[in-house]
Formats: structure tokens, C-alpha cells, sequence
């Protein structure tokens, strides 16, 4: 594990489009930010919860909840905000693939939050790729988990957060 946090470019397979920089800018973001982002959370979890099961790994220093942007309540995913880069490499580490509210969250470098990142980019309100949840592709998948599992209480089939 300590080899996969030497190489920056391996840290997250995931690209913010709308990260203003470089490549480079974006891989040193990831490499020194103490924020994490948490995705596929169920939509019941809340903030306490989350505080509860992260402050495990270290101090945290604010919690942000992802919002659907129409209805302004969760939807499955949040930032967290440690002091230390240590407490943020651990929360990767140690807290990616628990379980919370009977979902495996994926914890995930993240290169600093600003606001406006809380709100749910897709066209609904919520996240993008919950509107792609029927669809099979490849690329999404490879760095998930293997699970199929339930969007918080909604009922809908996701292939993965
Ligand atoms: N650090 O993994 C992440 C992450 N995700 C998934 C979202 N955020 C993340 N941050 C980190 N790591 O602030 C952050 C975003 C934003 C907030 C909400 O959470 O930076 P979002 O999930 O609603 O929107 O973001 P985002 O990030 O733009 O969506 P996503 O899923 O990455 O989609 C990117 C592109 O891939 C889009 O063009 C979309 O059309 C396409 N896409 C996504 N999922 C699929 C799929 N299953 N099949 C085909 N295309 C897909």
C-alpha cells in the first residue's frame, strides 16, 4: 500500500473535470490535500455517523454532506477534512470498503474541497453516475468494488458508487 501513495498518478482514478489546473497541479493536490472524499453511502447516513466511524483514523476538522442539488438532502456521498496528511492516507487505507449502514463505502484521495463541490452533478440533483446505474462500462468498474447494491432505501439497482 505505501508503494501506491509514492506515485501520485496512482492515487485516485478519478479526474474532478472540473479541477482548474494541470494534470500535474491535479496530482499534487492529491498527493499533499487532506480531504477525502466518501462515496457510495447511503442516503439515511448521516453526518454524526460518518464522524463517528472516521474519527477512528484521526482528528477530523469538518465534515461536508454531498446534497442533491433540487432537493437539498443526501445523496450518497460527502467530504471530509482532516488535519494531518497522515489521518488522510489512514482514512484511505484503513476505511475504504467498510461498512456503514450495510454499504461499503470507498474513501478517495481528493484534492481539496471548495464550495459548490457539495452539490450532485447530474442531471437529476443527485450524482452523475447514479444516473448511469443500469449501464455496464468497463472503466467505472475497475477500480469499484464487485457488488451490486441498493441506493439508500430508494430500491434502485446500482452496479456500484
Ligand atoms: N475525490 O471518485 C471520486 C468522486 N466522485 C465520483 C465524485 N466526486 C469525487 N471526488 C473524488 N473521488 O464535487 C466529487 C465531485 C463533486 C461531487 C459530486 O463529488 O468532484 P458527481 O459524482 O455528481 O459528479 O460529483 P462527477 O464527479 O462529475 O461524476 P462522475 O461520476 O465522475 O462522472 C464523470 C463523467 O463520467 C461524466 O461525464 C459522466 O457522464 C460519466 N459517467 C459516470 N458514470 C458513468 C457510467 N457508469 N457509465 C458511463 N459514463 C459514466
Amino acid at each position: 500500500m505505501a508503494s501506491l501513495f509514492k506515485d501520485p498518478s496512482k492515487l485516485s482514478v478519478y479526474r474532478d473535470r472540473r479541477f482548474n489546473g494541470t494534470q500535474e497541479e491535479f496530482e499534487h493536490a492529491l498527493k499533499t490535500s487532506t480531504t477525502v472524499y466518501i462515496g457510495n453511502m447511503s442516503f439515511y447516513t448521516t453526518e454524526e455517523q460518518v464522524y463517528e466511524l472516521l474519527s477512528r483514523v484521526g482528528e477530523i476538522k469538518k465534515i461536508i454532506m454531498g446534497l442533491d442539488k433540487n432537493t437539498k438532502t443526501p445523496c450518497g456521498f460527502c467530504f471530509v477534512l482532516f488535519y494531518s496528511r497522515d489521518d488522510t492516507e489512514d482514512a484511505v487505507k484503513y476505511m475504504s470498503g467498510t461498512i456503514l449502514d450495510d454499504r461499503p463505502i470507498r474513501v478517495d484521495f481528493d484534492w481539496g474541497f471548495h464550495e459548490g463541490r457539495q452539490w450532485g452533478r447530474g442531471r437529476s440533483g443527485g450524482q452523475v453516475r447514479d444516473e448511469y446505474r443500469t449501464d455496464y462500462d468497463p472503466d467505472i468498474l475497475l477500480h469499484d468494488y464487485p457488488v451490486v447494491c441498493f441506493i439508500g432505501g430508494y430500491g434502485k439497482l446500482v452496479q456500484k458508487e
